[in-house]
């Protein structure tokens, strides 16, 4: 615009010296034509005067068109070089953002490629874990239905053995009451007592009473001990120190708290080591005897816990 400005103002400047030039001719022309009308030497002299002055105001007109229009045109040279520079600029201006957009395209072009490498590996990761879902779906149903029908069979079992068990409770219970049936079996406060009429030594005493899912007779209370003297019969009862010598214990493990022993018993150390009553006309009855002694021998079954 500045470009077309400066031009339309350059011919405008032309026009104005083709004017003035025009204007001068003209003057010119009127002067010659009024002069040839005067006297020929002196009118020549004042023509020539006229004429050089004409022309020295012509040539400073024509000079200060030349300065104004060297001006004009070093002003409009000076425009255009600003203008250039400008349009160098905007140029430098436009490849570097273009250089800058190409960069950012590329940057974004390797983004989506990144991205659509990633968006591939978690589409075939997602594949596999579906698969691998329905795997362990698959696997815990089976494993469930598996579990259920376990437990169905543990439950069946458990049945079975509390039934079992239950038989059996049963069937002991049977035998004890049927042994109890039996003549020779006397009740004393939550036990069953069973004097023997035969005599053994005091291990085959014990079988018996065991076969009878009971044990050689065990003494906690005074009653007790009042109770197996009433019978007044030299006896095997459930005492023993074979398992530690001088260390006296009843048949279940028990040790021994209260004791009857009779006087100067226990005596027979090593040689000595089951007990029974035998001097049972005093309280303290308890002695200690050869195990391989044949006695008769007291049994007991505990009837309460
Ligand atoms: C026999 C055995 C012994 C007991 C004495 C008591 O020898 O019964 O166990 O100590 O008699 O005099
Ligand atoms: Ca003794």
């Amino acid at each position: 615009m500045a470009f077309y400005k400066e031009q339309y103002d350059m011919s405008a400047a032309n026009d104005e010296i083709s004017t003035t030039v025009n204007s001068s001719n003209d003057i010119l022309n009127r002067h010659s034509h009024e002069d040839s009308k005067a006297p020929s030497a002196a009118s020549g002299v004042q023509l020539y005067r006229f004429g050089t002055v004409t022309f020295g105001l012509v040539a400073l007109v024509q000079l200060g068109l030349i300065t104004f229009l060297a001006l004009r045109i070093q002003a409009s040279q000076k425009n255009l070089t600003e203008v250039k520079e400008q349009l160098i600029r905007a140029i430098y201006n436009t490849e570097a953002n273009y250089t800058n957009v190409r960069e950012k395209k590329d940057d974004l072009k390797r983004a989506l490629n990144d991205f659509s490498f990633q968006l591939n590996s978690l589409t075939e990761e997602r594949d596999k874990l579906k698969i691998v879902n329905y795997e362990m779906e698959t696997r815990s149903k089976n494993l469930t239905e598996e579990r259920d029908e376990l437990q169905g069979k543990l439950n069946n079992l458990d049945t079975e053995a509390r039934s079992r068990i239950i038989s059996l409770e049963r069937d002991k219970l049977r035998k004890r009451l049927t042994t109890l049936a039996q003549s020779g079996w006397t009740l004393f406060r939550g036990s069953a007592y069973y004097i023997s009429s035969t005599t053994k030594t005091w291990q085959e005493s014990r079988i018996y009473c065991l076969s009878a899912d009971a044990d050689l007779m065990i003494i906690n209370s005074k009653e007790e001990q009042d109770f197996a003297n009433s019978f007044q019969i030299y006896m095997w009862i459930g005492l023993t120190d074979l398992r530690t010598e001088g260390t006296w214990e009843w048949v279940d493990g028990s040790p021994l708290t209260t004791s009857y022993w009779g006087t100067t018993e226990p005596n027979g150390k090593t040689e000595e080591n089951c007990g029974d009553i035998k001097t049972f006309t005093t309280e303290r009855s308890w002695n200690d005897e050869n195990c391989s002694h044949s006695l008769k021998w007291i049994c007991e079954m505990k009837l309460t816990q």
